[in-house]
């Protein structure tokens, strides 16, 4: 008969003990890296227009606007519900769509010719 001391007992106790928290830890942290990124979109600028011109989003989503240009733009919606900030060449800037469905217009508050939609559905 094998004598398993009470002292080996406790150690191996102990040590299964510390991979069942390991375990835990490394399922909650692979379970919390794959969940999905919250949603961001993207708006380019380039060549004096928005890129997609039409943009459907989610109430509330934040809208990463980049101006890919080689001068300064906005992206700003004609009733004020949001707003970049003057975005120099190589710049960003992310605003947020409004939370209300329905269909925003918006130019570039610098040459107001440039235009585009972003959808909240
Ligand atoms: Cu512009």
């Amino acid at each position: 008969m094998i004598r398993v001391s009470l002292r080996t007992k406790w150690l191996a106790g102990t040590l299964l003990a510390i991979l069942f928290v390991a375990a835990v830890w490394t399922l909650a942290v692979v379970t919390n890296e794959s969940s999905p990124p919250s949603r961001v979109a993207h708006i380019t600028i380039h060549d004096y227009m928005f890129s997609p011109m039409k943009l459907v989003v989610q109430p509330g989503e934040h809208i990463v606007v980049k101006n890919d240009d080689s001068v300064v733009h906005t992206l700003t919606s004609i009733d004020d519900r949001f707003a970049s900030g003057l975005l120099a060449p190589g710049y960003s800037d992310t605003i947020e769509a409004p939370s209300t469905p329905g269909t925003y217009d918006y130019i570039c508050t610098i040459h107001r010719y440039m235009f585009g939609e972003i959808i909240v559905k």
